[in-house]
């Protein structure tokens, strides 16, 4: 009891503590790559395809370098000569550099201009004269399956098609068996469209290019710099160690800094050509039409059901639009991610899903927003069927899901799919959350409304997601394995700096990491300094995605740390002059066992490792562990959403929204809130107003902050946060990933309501964005207003 109470005022586990970071982020001293200013330095502008399929004719460069200030010109053609207009991308396909033969999306790099400003940059790709040749347009995965579609991939030797793959998990027999024996099978069909990640930061690089050390230093907007240095010298002829990858302060990622791009490239080789150093910064336009796209898939699902409730199978078929390359990052065994990480929480005897991807001409897609891998996809498409099948049957939603989920004592439990989830408490968590909106008297208050034609609903969302990508076992990237790394410098006089292989983009890493160090060693959180995002001082770690670096990264904190206490126990013995076995452990302190009044403190410690060591001991205070996690986590969250339509205009309002999460032990529960919140206004902008989407000839739109929105603190409806705690039981200090919960599972809830409001007027679904149109178009003229047009035309 006193041990937890000294933790809080430590700043240890469970303390709110305020984020470290936020003092230069507030007050405008962050260090984010545009603020980096290098001697000598040279600017790139990219200029980009206004077409979204068209041949390339011919390239005229020479009124570019005529202008003032320009150093260099880059195009395909040239990119080729040096085996660099092709890049491998993190799905083993590969893509364009700077196109050469066509341009197969709208905003695709076609030159690159360096020079000694940026808007010299700027005015000489304007200067670039491009003849097209222009092609027919493919933007769906019906059009790129069609008798004649045009070849988008004629690049590639093989590809007679624009198939990328067909995929299959699952039981199928199993499947057909449980759909042969049911009494009602419920079916959707649905679209979860484009999306953007939309850092307020886009993306950038500097690349500093020293002849005379051979080093090549860039500054970049990563998410995963080690997986950039390990990249960059495989596909370059530049040794692994020559490679220094930065990563600075990042204003946001979200997935969309997880993946390399052509920008990053061609900075590279402007700076190894110019020998100074060449800074790329991408305008928003770029970053919205040219990088990483998310969503954009299709599915149809079918829930076999008994008449009580049960669910006996299920079917899922997804279509997946990958644009012109296949880039996503993912596992590479997983060819939709984690797409069959649906219907975990539920216990279902079987399950097949099938899945094709196919190249469309557009932006590259599928990098993840804020999703393990298209787990946002997966309990999205899980929720939204659920309700329906509850609503097929007649049956109560919170009873349907209770009577379906996997209870307390079913763990470990194989989920339909083959996943191993190890923990939760799902009847629990939903519990908290009726009560929480007060379920019963919402259902009445939804009854007298409806008499007087007001129409109210409430939707739910009940998940489990897989994050934490490792296991070395069966998550690799581009064949590196999964896992993740720190390392513990203490110092003298008790103070300590700690890196990781993770890189922070604002989840406040720098303020949980010193609290893990705070619990494991009992020294003051605000002795601890953290540092990420550096390759040459961090060690190796696969970076920030998927909610993993609390479940690896975080793990390797709290290993480091108990490898740094094993060693202080020896220096406390040695300074006690006991045996190590008589010594006692208490937080920050050792003790003698018998005598408990006699201890030394870590910082003690720390002093003797470097000042008075016992004989033979290696000196210093320092370590690294690199963590290999046993599996990955699995929080639980349930989302509740009341909302009220208006059935003269479709416009609707949230009333409430309720979220109960479990990710286990919280660390510091006032950041864990701030993911949640964050995660769940992301949610609410997916279901109800951002919409990247394409005309017939490609064209994207949604290229700005007008037509792609992003909601304000006046849109964004207000969040009451509850919470369950069921430990990890195989994470060192029982945490599970909360970085991603909320985008995950709060769609479905925002649409299960507003489908709960309308659905006594005969409406099926209305695909995301809920837009009042839709709404109204639902209402007034079709019940299904699914599979929604990709293809928006002005008519
Ligand atoms: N945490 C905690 N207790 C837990 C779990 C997490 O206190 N039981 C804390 C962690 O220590 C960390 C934060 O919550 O400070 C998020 O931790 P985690 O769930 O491990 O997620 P990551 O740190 O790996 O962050 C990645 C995740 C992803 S994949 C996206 S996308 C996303 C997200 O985080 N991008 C973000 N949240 C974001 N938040 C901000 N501000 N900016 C982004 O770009
Ligand atoms: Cu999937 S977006 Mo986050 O994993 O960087």
């Amino acid at each position: 009891m006193t041990q937890a109470k000294d933790e809080i005022k430590i700043g240890g586990l469970g303390a709110s503590r305020k984020r470290v970071e936020d003092n230069r982020f507030i007050r405008g001293k962050g260090r984010y790559v545009d603020d980096i200013v290098l001697p000598g330095m040279l600017h790139m502008e990219i200029l980009r395809s206004p077409l979204a399929h068209a041949r390339i004719v011919s390239i005229d460069t020479s009124k570019a370098w005529a202008i003032p200030g320009v150093r260099l010109v880059l195009t395909g053609e040239m990119m080729a000569t040096r085996n660099l207009a092709w890049m491998p991308t993190l799905s083993y396909d590969t893509q364009a550099v700077l196109a050469t033969d066509k341009v197969r999306f709208q905003g695709q790099e076609v030159a690159c201009v360096v020079a000694d400003d940026p808007y010299i940059a700027k005015d000489a790709c304007e200067a670039i004269v491009v003849e097209y040749e222009a092609l027919p347009v493919i933007v769906n995965p019906t059009q790129a399956v069609a008798q004649g579609a045009p070849l988008i991939r004629d690049d590639k030797d093989n590809q007679h098609d624009n198939v990328i793959y067909n995929w299959e998990v699952g039981d199928k027999e199993a499947t057909d068996r449980a759909f042969a024996q049911a009494d009602r099978v419920s079916k959707l069909e649905l679209h979860y469209p484009r999306s953007h990640p939309s850092p307020i930061e886009c993306c950038g690089s500097i690349a500093d290019f020293d002849r005379s050390t051979s080093k090549l230093t860039v500054y970049m907007t990563s998410q995963a710099p080690h997986v950039i240095r390990a990249a960059v010298a495989l596909v370059s002829e530049l040794p692994e160690h020559m490679i220094r990858i930065i990563s600075p302060d990042l204003g946001g990622g979200f997935g969309n800094k997880v993946p390399i791009y052509p920008g990053y490239v061609m900075s590279i080789l402007a700076s190894i050509l110019l020998e100074r150093p060449v800074k790329w910064i991408e305008d928003k336009t770029g970053n919205l039409i040219s990088t990483g796209f998310a969503r954009d898939v299709y599915l149809k699902g079918e829930l076999a059901l008994r008449n009580d409730g049960k669910i006996l199978g299920v079917r899922m078929h997804t279509d997946a639009d990958h644009g012109a390359f296949f880039s996503d990052a993912q596992p590479s065994k997983f060819k939709i991610g984690l797409m069959h990480s649906a219907f975990s929480c539920y216990d279902i005897p079987a399950a097949h899903l099938t899945a094709q991807g196919v190249y469309t001409n557009k932006a590259p897609g599928g990098v993840a927003y804020r999703c393990s891998f298209r787990v946002t996809e997966a309990m999205y498409f899980q929720e939204r069927m659920v309700q329906a099948a509850a609503d097929d049957l007649g049956m109560d939603q919170a009873e349907f899901r209770r009577r379906n989920f996997v209870r307390d004592d079913d763990f470990p439990h194989r989920t339909p799919f083959g996943f191993l989830t190890d923990s939760g408490q799902y009847g629990k968590c939903l519990d908290v959350g009726l009560e929480a909106i007060g379920y019963a008297d919402f259902l009445r208050e939804k009854e007298e409304a409806k008499k007087r034609g007001r129409l109210l609903g409430i939707g739910i969302s009940t998940m489990t997601e897989p994050l934490g990508a490792g296991n070395s076992r069966e998550y690799d990237i581009l064949g590196m394995k999964m896992f993740d790394s720190a390392q513990l410098r203490v110092h003298m006089t008790g103070k300590a700096i700690l890196r990781t292989g993770a890189k922070t983009q604002g989840q406040g890493h720098e303020t949980t990491w010193a609290q893990i160090v705070a619990h494991e060693l009992g020294m003051p959180a605000e002795d601890i300094l953290v540092e990420e995002g550096d390759t040459d001082n961090t060690p190796f770690g696969l970076g920030t995605y998927a909610s993993r670096s609390t479940p690896v990264a975080g793990a390797a904190v709290a290993m480091v740390s108990r490898k740094i206490r094993a060693k202080a126990r020896k220096i406390a013995a040695h300074l006690l002059e006991v045996s190590e076995e008589d010594i006692e452990w208490e937080l920050g302190r050792f003790y003698i066992r018998s005598s408990p009044e006699r201890g030394v403190s870590i910082q003690e410690c720390a002093m003797a490792a470097y000042s008075n060591m016992p004989d033979g001991m290696e000196p210093g205070l320092e370590n690294v562990a690199y963590y290999d996690p046993p599996n990955l986590t699995w929080p639980f969250a349930c989302y509740i959403a009341t909302v009220e339509v208006d059935p003269v205009t479709g416009v609707w309002d949230v009333l409430r929204v309720v979220a109960v999460d479990d990710c286990g032990v919280r660390i510091n529960p006032m950041v864990v809130e701030g993911q949640i919140m964050g995660g769940l206004t992301e949610a609410y902008a997916m279901a109800s107003m951002q919409f990247i989407t394409f005309d017939a000839q490609g064209n994207c739109v949604g290229s700005n902050y007008m037509d792609y929105l992003l909601p304000t603190a006046w849109e964004t409806p207000g969040y009451e946060l509850h919470e369950v705690v069921t430990p990890c039981p195989h994470h060192p200090i029982g945490a599970k990933g909360i970085g991603e919960c909320a985008t995950v599972g709060g769609p479905a809830a925002f649409v299960n309501a507003v489908m709960d409001a309308v659905k006594d007027t005969g409406v099926r679904n209305i695909d995301m964005p809920l837009l009042p149109d839709r709404v109204y178009e639902a209402l007034t003229k079709r019940h299904d207003v699914s599979g929604a047009p990709p293809v928006k035309t002005d008519d």
